[in-house]
């Protein structure tokens, strides 16, 4: 068993933490204030090519392995998770579907764009009913012969209002229950698509979170992706890929709230002395690495699976459960290593506690992540 990386992996890692700490550090602190999508920022990733890094270079991304896709998304979200769940949700959500079971057009129309980040992608599950009950899909897609006619309304959707491209799940026929569902691509300019209002979030507020609504909206038949009825496999699939990104989110969020708990604690000084010599304080750091660091190797251990070819949804679902709540707890904890200080915007941890929540809801609450782990386990 081998724990080290490899040169290129090193390589991919440093250059994602370059990047953060050049281009994501200045501006985090009031594009969340102001919820502001990071438009330059995203833009930089497309062009150093965050956004597309596992898609084959034939359709224009980096043909890199899923480690080295959670090491960047590590990187970047110890810096900034806005702009982190971006490259989550437009490599591992979108760019990972569309390149596993789109047809050689679709590839060519839309995978090349969003794997370059010319374009921006969005996963369509989400309904006012169906968040975790997916199969109860509302918004309906009839089969008009050459054509769908697309009616419903999608929630919570990230980058909602700034992508070009959308996989929208909906229902085609309600008899067949979660095998009567199709997957669609629809872009944002076809007539009857609209982007309703942009939610104010707890955290991660650079990203734009959205409801859509789809008015008889015509998609061609050649945007479905699969076989009809596939679309429930199709959501289930991918998503099993996108918890690994979410759960090297949390992981990111965890480690970067560390480092800042670690360095603050080096430099205050509590009773004449700095309050790292404070057993109190020396022994929250040691929890905190010791989490941090049981995350990261569930965290590998999926993106190895994914990588060498096995099957991930239970691997990919105990590090997203293990490492939310990891973001979660050392989040709180590096706020109170900041004391007073860890209540002020520009120490960024408060930031990171506020954004580390949404780790433990989107791509599958907790609780589903423990569904699909129990099921995992009592199958045989
Ligand atoms: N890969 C492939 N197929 C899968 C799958 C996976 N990871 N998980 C489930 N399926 C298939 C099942 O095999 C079943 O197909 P068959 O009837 O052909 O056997 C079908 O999907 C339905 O599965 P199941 O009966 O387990 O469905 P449930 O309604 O019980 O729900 C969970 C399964 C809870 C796992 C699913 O609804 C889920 O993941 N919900 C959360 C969705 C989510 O993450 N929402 C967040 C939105 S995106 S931000």
């Amino acid at each position: 068993m081998d724990f080290s990386l490899s040169e290129e992996h090193l390589m991919i890692r440093d250059a994602a933490r370059d990047f953060a700490k050049t281009e994501l550090l200045p501006g985090v602190v009031e594009r969340d204030n102001k919820q502001e999508f990071p438009t330059e920022q995203v833009k930089k990733m497309g062009e150093l090519g965050f956004l597309g890094m596992m898609v084959d270079p034939k359709y224009g991304g980096g043909g890199m392995d899923t480690v080295s896709y959670v090491l960047a998304m590590e990187e970047l979200s110890k810096v900034d998770a806005s702009c982190s769940v971006i490259v989550s949700v437009n490599n591992s959500l979108v760019c990972y579907g569309l390149e596993a079971y789109g047809t050689e057009a679709q590839k060519q129309k839309y995978l090349t764009k969003l794997a370059t980040g010319q374009s921006i992608g969005a996963f369509c599950l989400s309904e006012p009913e169906a968040g975790s009950d997916a199969t109860s899909q509302r918004t309906t897609a009839i089969d008009k012969g050459d054509h769908y006619v697309l009616n419903g309304t999608k929630n919570w959707i990230t980058n909602g209002n700034s992508a070009d491209f959308y996989l929208v799940i909906a229902q085609t026929d309600k008899e067949k229950k979660h095998k009567g569902i199709n997957a669609f691509i629809v872009e944002k300019s076809w007539e009857g698509f609209e982007v309703g209002p942009k939610e104010d979030k707890l955290g991660i507020r650079g990203s734009d979170t959205h409801t859509l609504n789809f008015n008889d909206v015509k998609v061609p038949k050649e945007n479905r992706i699969g076989d009809d009825g596939f679309g429930f496999k199709f959501a289930m699939k991918t998503l099993s890929g996108g918890r690994i990104g979410i759960a090297a989110q949390a992981l990111g969020i965890a480690a970067g709230a560390y480092d800042l708990a670690r360095e603050y604690s080096k430099v205050r000084k509590t009773f004449g002395t700095e309050i790292c010599n404070h057993q109190a304080i020396a022994f929250k750091l040691a929890d905190m690495h010791t989490s941090i660091e049981a995350a990261r190797l569930l965290v590998m251990k999926a993106a190895w699976d994914k990588d060498q070819g096995n099957n991930y949804d239970m691997s990919g679902a105990m590090a997203k459960l293990y490492a939310s709540q990891v973001a979660m707890d050392v989040s709180v904890e590096a706020v109170q290593v900041h004391g007073g200080n860890g209540f002020v915007k520009e120490y960024h941890v408060e930031r990171m506690m506020r954004d580390a929540k949404i780790t433990q809801i989107y791509e599958g609450t907790s609780e589903i992540q423990k569904m699909v782990i129990s099921r995992g386990l009592l199958r045989d």
